[in-house]
């Protein structure tokens, strides 16, 4: 059983998607993410364990790495996509309650703000740490993080911005948001962000990149 677990995190620590992708090219011709997934879970392999053993430590690994600089915005990418191509099989399992989740992280660009590829990513990784994601979109206003906290009590929310124009709603959305709900935990990030801003307009941490993020969220959780 761990070794179709540890074809799994290969592929995704690798960004092998499924069969068809020619990437990495050492892997071309291989069955990737997407077939062991599927094998593995008609084999009987609990989904959370499929999630624990070989998706979440193989993102982490993704993660370390892209914060050591050591691989780079595309590679990252090819390995998210090979993570989607598992989750696709495990998602019904969560909706099913067959398989449980770490809890509900809520992000978005904030107003004004269409930058979403390092939203993106954190969104991802999040996600391939064990939470289930709700991702707003880009140029989200206070009101529907409100809503959409209000909808998932509990949740913890996640802001990027990357203008130094749009720090401010950042700061304007903080500070509703603590308002209405002072409990709520706030994460930020974004290239212009840092954690002298984030202690200026009060959130609970500042993250430089997505590894960061996964595990602030995994300290809550734990
Ligand atoms: Co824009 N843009 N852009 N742009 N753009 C920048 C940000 C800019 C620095 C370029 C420049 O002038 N050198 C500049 C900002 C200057 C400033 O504010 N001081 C700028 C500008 C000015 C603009 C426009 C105003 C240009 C114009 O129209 N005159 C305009 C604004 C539009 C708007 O948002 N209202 C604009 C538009 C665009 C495009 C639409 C063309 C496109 C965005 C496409 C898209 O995102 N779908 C775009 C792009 C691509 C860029 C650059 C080139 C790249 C940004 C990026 O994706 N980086 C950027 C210049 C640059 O950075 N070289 C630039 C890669 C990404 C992986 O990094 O987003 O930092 P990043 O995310 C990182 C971390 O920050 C962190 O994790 C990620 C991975 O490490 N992170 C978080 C991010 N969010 C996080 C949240 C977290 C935790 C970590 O917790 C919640």
């Amino acid at each position: 059983m761990d070794t179709i677990l540890n074809e799994i995190a290969k592929c995704v620590e690798f960004g092998k998607i499924d069969k068809a992708s020619p990437y990495p090219p050492d892997m071309k011709g291989q069955e990737g993410a997407d077939e062991l997934t599927k094998a593995a879970i008609e084999k009987g392999i609990k989904p959370d364990e499929i999630l624990e053993k070989g998706l979440i430590p193989a993102m982490e690994l993704v993660g370390n790495k892209f914060s050591r600089n050591e691989i780079f915005v595309p590679e990252m990418l090819m390995s998210a996509k090979a993570m989607g191509g598992a989750m696709k099989h495990i998602k019904p399992f969560f909706s099913s309650g067959e398989a449980v989740r770490k809890g509900i992280f809520i992000i978005g660009t904030v107003t004004g703000d269409l930058h979403d590829i390092g939203k993106n990513l954190v969104a991802m990784m999040v996600e391939g740490g064990g939470w289930e994601v709700i991702d707003l979109g880009v140029d989200v206003k206070t009101e529907k993080f409100l809503e959409a906290v209000k909808d998932h009590p509990g949740s913890v929310v996640g802001l990027s911005a990357l203008l130094t124009t749009t720090m401010q709603s950042m700061g304007s959305t903080v500070k509703d948001l603590k308002e209405q709900i002072p409990e709520l935990k706030i994460l930020i990030g974004g290239a212009p962000v840092t954690d002298d801003f984030r202690k200026m307009i009060n959130a609970d941490f500042y993250s430089p990149d997505p590894q960061g993020a996964v595990e602030y969220l995994n300290s809550l959780s734990n």
